[in-house]
């Protein structure tokens, strides 16, 4: 699956690795794992990582990311991770390097480099980088391990999206041969100020539940966004979760009013809510979508579309 880009390693003494902006857990985990498997295997190349950074997973990157000089990218070989499209890429320099790879497990969109390796059944990018090592019989180490196990557990939702599949637990256990910290781990990824643990205790109260239907919903003014003094969007895509495990519910709603529109993320454990995001002008996936309606009376609307939804597929 690997060769052709094993052999681009091989032959590149400089080899840059890019990932998708806004960093999440699994475009790190493949970009730092990845540099440490070839730092580890292949002593005596030059590795960089470049890109932005989010507050987030910062404690994944020890080092952040390297600051390199467009002269760099002339002799090198860039490594592209976790980016369905060009757009995506964090550093569009990559263009320029001598040859380009792209390792990915979203639904492809377009070609964008010289060697494609792109595969859909992976519930992550880093999940592809452990069977890269595998593959390649290449020597782990704590830290790529690391690296490579935070990305796997972060897009699978802690193993527990649909995604998550035998294999993936095989590629876990691969890893896990290596010294992996997972308590610090888990500590890192999911512990909070408790200022925002307060604040999702907030946001609980106010869920509204229907006796005779599965769903539910939050619904935050203007006002009280002001209050709270947090951005809209750490309210409306932040906090939509807080639904996500209730007994009896399975699609919850988070309308956030913002300036003249309202903010809606949908999310369902059960149905595809897909095509009501669409109705609304929005779109995103079958179990999590967004759109932006006119006013609070439009957002009952779509909840009471929502509540045919769940009487139809029963
Ligand atoms: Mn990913």
């Amino acid at each position: 699956m690997f060769e052709a880009v094993i052999d681009g390693i091989k032959k590149y003494d400089t080899i840059i690795i890019h990932r998708h902006t806004n960093p999440d857990g699994d475009a790190l985990g493949s970009q730092i794992g990845l540099k440490a498997l070839i730092c580890d295997n292949f002593p005596g190349k030059k590795v960089f990582v470049v890109g932005d950074m989010t507050k987030r997973y910062e404690f994944m990157a020890e080092n952040g990311m390297d600051e390199i000089s467009d002269e760099t990218y002339k002799c090198a070989m860039a490594i592209i991770l976790d980016s369905a499209t060009k757009a995506l890429v964090c550093d569009k320099r990559f263009e320029s390097a001598a040859l380009t790879a792209r390792i990915d497990h979203h639904i492809y969109c377009e070609t964008f480099t010289d060697i494609e390796v792109v595969d859909t059944s992976y519930e992550s990018c880093c999940g592809m980088i452990a069977e890269f090592a595998r593959e390649q019989s290449l020597k782990l180490s704590e830290r790529s391990a690391t690296a490579v196990f935070t990305g796997m557990v972060t897009d699978s939702g802690r193993f527990r999206y649909d995604s998550t599949s035998a294999r993936t637990f095989a590629l876990a256990s691969f890893l896990m041969q290596e010294k992996i910290n997972t308590t610090e781990l888990y500590r890192n990824l999911y512990s909070d100020e408790l200022s925002a643990v307060k604040t999702r205790a907030t946001f609980l109260q106010k869920i509204t539940v229907y006796k005779e239907s599965p769903v539910a919903y939050i619904y935050n003014t203007a006002e009280e966004v002001k209050a709270l003094g947090m951005d809209t969007f750490s309210v409306s895509r932040g906090m939509v979760n807080t639904m996500s495990d209730i007994k009896g519910i399975d699609i919850w709603v988070n309308f956030t009013e913002d300036g003249d529109k309202v903010l809606c993320e949908l999310r369902s454990s059960k149905y595809n809510i897909n095509p009501i995001a669409v109705k609304y002008g929005g779109g995103g996936h079958m179990k999590a979508s967004g759109a932006d309606v006119a006013d609070r009376e439009q957002a009952m609307q779509m909840l009471e579309d929502l509540k045919k939804l769940t009487e139809v597929e029963q």
